[in-house]
């Protein structure tokens, strides 16, 4: 048994006239292999290259440890020089992970290597956020804070990526109050006797090698795991969907300080109360005893 995932469409290449029409309207994910040949980060963009610019910095790392009540919102477990870091990568299969780095404020030279494509829709451009990972990391199953439509380009070695949009969050053991599912699903090989929801939910997959960009449309669910070390650029556009839109300042506003201010008030209680509450509403929502 496995999830039920398809495969997500490919395309060499595609105008933004039929971006729009058959991807960012129905809000499907699609990738895009060969978008980016022309960018100087096509041919310079791995990880000795980041080192060489950028290498003296130092940058925040997430490992896949619980939330713990600690912790704030995306606190980052431990700090090293970038250098150092992709030394580690290179060596060793590692948990540590950058998560959310804005590089481009940190190494301005960087912004030569690319530009901001136009696929018809207006990205943000203060915040291209790079992501790196060594061998066998991941990044837990979530979807982000604004909901954004995401453009998200992938350099050296390989990616598997699984997606579900938002209709299926009824099967996923989501925690309440926050944008992730359950921590101990193992998203890779899920255990379906513990997790019998998980059969139901209908996603994608595909696996990421370097140059190629995924489209996530709004409020899309995303698990990533770095088959081999890597990195990614992820460029964002604000969602347009107004029921998306009110969700994201909901998110940004509300939900993320009452969160904070119950971690801080209840401590592990909040954080393991809400850890329940995933499996008794997915159950619930779905009449399993
Ligand atoms: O690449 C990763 O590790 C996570 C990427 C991600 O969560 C994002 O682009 O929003
Ligand atoms: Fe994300």
């Amino acid at each position: 048994m496995a999830l039920n995932l398809q495969d997500i469409p490919r395309v060499k290449t595609i105008t933004k006239e039929d971006f729009i029409k058959l991807y960012f309207k129905p809000q499907k994910p699609v990738v895009i292999e060969r978008f980016i040949e022309d960018w100087p980060a096509y041919t310079k963009w791995n990880l000795d290259y980041m080192k060489a610019v950028g290498g003296s910095l130092t940058v925040p790392l997430y490992d896949d440890r619980p939330v713990d009540y600690k912790d704030g919102f995306n606190e980052p477990h431990a700090k090293m020089k970038l250098a150092d870091y992709v030394d580690l990568l290179k060596k060793e299969p590692t948990r540590y992970r950058i998560f959310l780095w804005n590089a481009i404020k940190e190494i301005p030279q960087l912004q030569k290597d690319f530009s901001f494509p136009d696929f018809g829709l207006k990205l943000m451009k203060g915040i291209p956020m790079l992501f790196f990972g060594g061998r066998d990391s991941y990044t837990f199953m979530h979807y982000d804070i604004d909901l954004a439509n995401i453009f998200h380009f992938h350099f050296e070695g390989k990616k598997q990526i699984i997606l579900f949009d938002q209709k299926q969050n009824k099967y996923l053991y989501k925690i309440p109050h926050s944008l992730i599912t359950r921590e101990d699903i193992d998203f890779a090989n899920p255990d379906f006797e513990k997790w019998p929801m998980l059969k139901k939910a209908e996603g994608y997959k595909t696996d990421l090698n370097h140059g190629e960009v995924l489209y996530m449309p709004e409020g899309y669910w995303h698990y990533m795991r770095y088959i081999t070390p890597g990195f990614s650029m992820s460029l964002r556009a604000i969602a347009r969907n107004p029921k998306n839109f009110s969700k994201a300042i909901y998110n940004l506003v509300v939900m993320r300080n009452f969160d904070n201010v119950m971690r801080r008030v209840k401590g592990q209680k909040w954080i393991d109360w809400k850890n329940e509450q995933a499996i008794i509403k997915t159950h619930r929502n779905n009449k399993v005893a």
